[in-house]
């Protein structure tokens, strides 16, 4: 048996932005065109209009201030309200492919490696670009990976499950080394049109470099232990996938297409399972609230972050012990904890003690605690 351990971690942030602001404009004025467009039906009580969202809302509700996009003219665009990719031709690199690579090589360099010197790729994410061939074979193939590659879903729990089959693989010895990418374009699989839900989703792609602790170039992150748990439910799915392609209205338009939620209840169930699941495994690793240093969990809300942080510390955790991104980012699904972890691990020392926890459609919950060496 071999020690895995994390060695690098790279982010792909998109450069296009859309503040709530910005989105608030774009929907209202999609609402007020609808609502015109129907107001027969509307007066003749056929109808409800379609009520202005507010950016006040938004980020009460959720923590939210801006997000990340690919395509930042079609969302805003009231008579699209999708982003617009460019299709691309067979023999060209997808997009998912394309941010793998960005996010991989920061990785790679921030591993001390070189791409032909990793022997597996998995690309776990909620939101796949096809069916197959899978964008995992496609990243091997562009950064010239010898070995294997695979895809995996579990929502936003993709990352964590991602890590816990690679941390699997090098501690059985199938493979020396492994990338683990997250290539989420959550802004495809969101219905924009939705005042409920359309402020929720950014794109990103993040990236995670393990290996053998004892092959790891300088300072890494010990993966003492990972858990995952499922259990179905439906009240986060999405019936179709992958981008909309037509315009507003011509299109077989059934709002089961897109990413829908019961936000209320999910609020209610992830708190519980989470902070169970948690303390969990850090029994059974005999890991104490007071020996953690720092959680990075799933970004999907504030309030929600807020509560299992502190029910996993048994206090209300200090500024920087539970970091968010989401303000800037939004939920990235399965990219935000690592997102987070990437971000606000630096300043960490060696022997600290941090857990990576995601929890999202599914449902799932994956944890990974890892300890800081060097
Ligand atoms: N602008 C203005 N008003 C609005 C808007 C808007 N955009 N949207 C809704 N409202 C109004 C509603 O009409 C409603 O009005 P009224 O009270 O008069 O009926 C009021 O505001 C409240 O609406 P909601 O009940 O929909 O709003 P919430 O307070 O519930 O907030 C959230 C919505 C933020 C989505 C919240 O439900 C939430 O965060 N839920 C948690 C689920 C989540 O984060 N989902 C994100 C994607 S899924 C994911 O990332 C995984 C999460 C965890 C998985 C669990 C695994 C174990």
């Amino acid at each position: 048996m071999y020690a895995p351990a994390i060695t690098g971690t790279g982010v792909f942030t998109p450069e296009e932005v859309i503040t709530n602001d910005e989105l608030v404009v774009a929907f209202n004025a999609y609402a007020d065109r609808m609502n015109a467009e129907h107001a027969a039906a509307i007066a003749a009580g056929e109808m409800e209009p379609i009520p202005h969202s507010s950016a006040d809302f938004i980020f009460s509700a959720s923590g939210i201030e801006q997000r990340h996009v690919l395509n930042k003219s079609g969302v805003l665009d009231p008579e699209i309200m999708h982003p617009v990719l460019r299709p691309r031709a067979d023999d060209e690199p997808g997009v998912m492919a394309e941010m793998a690579l960005d996010a991989a090589r920061k990785a790679l360099a921030a591993a001390g490696r070189e791409s032909h010197e990793i022997g597996a790729v998995i690309v776990a994410a909620s939101n796949h670009e096809r069916a197959y061939p899978a964008i995992a074979v496609e990243v091997q193939q562009l950064l010239g990976i010898e070995g294997f590659g695979f895809d995996m879903n579990v929502a936003c729990s993709s990352a964590t499950f991602g890590i816990q089959a690679a941390a699997d693989m090098i501690r059985s010895g199938s493979v020396k080394s492994v990338l683990m990418v997250n290539p989420e374009i959550c802004s495809a699989h969101l219905e924009w049109r939705d005042r409920d839900c359309h402020f929720i989703f950014g794109d990103v792609c993040t990236a995670v470099v393990l290996e053998r602790a004892e092959d790891a170039k300088g300072a890494h992150w010990d993966v003492l232990g990972t858990r995952c748990l499922t259990q179905f439910s439906n009240n986060i799915r999405n019936n179709n996938g992958f981008l909309r392609r037509t315009r507003v209205g011509q299109m077989e338009d059934r709002r089961d297409m897109q990413f829908m939620q019961n936000g209320r209840k999910v609020f209610r169930e992830v708190v519980p399972i989470v902070s169970e699941h948690l303390g969990a495994h850090m029994a059974a690793l005999g890991v104490e609230a007071a020996d953690v240093k720092r959680l990075w969990l799933h970004q999907a809300n504030k309030t929600m972050n807020d509560l299992i942080g502190k029910k996993v510390m048994g206090r209300v955790p200090e500024p920087g012990e539970q970091p968010n991104i989401l303000q800037d980012y939004a939920n990235t699904s399965s990219a935000g904890s690592i997102i987070a972890f990437s971000q606000f691990s630096e300043d960490m020392g060696d022997g600290d003690l941090g857990i990576i926890c995601s929890f999202g459609a599914g449902y799932s919950v994956g944890s990974v605690v890892l300890r800081k060496v060097g």
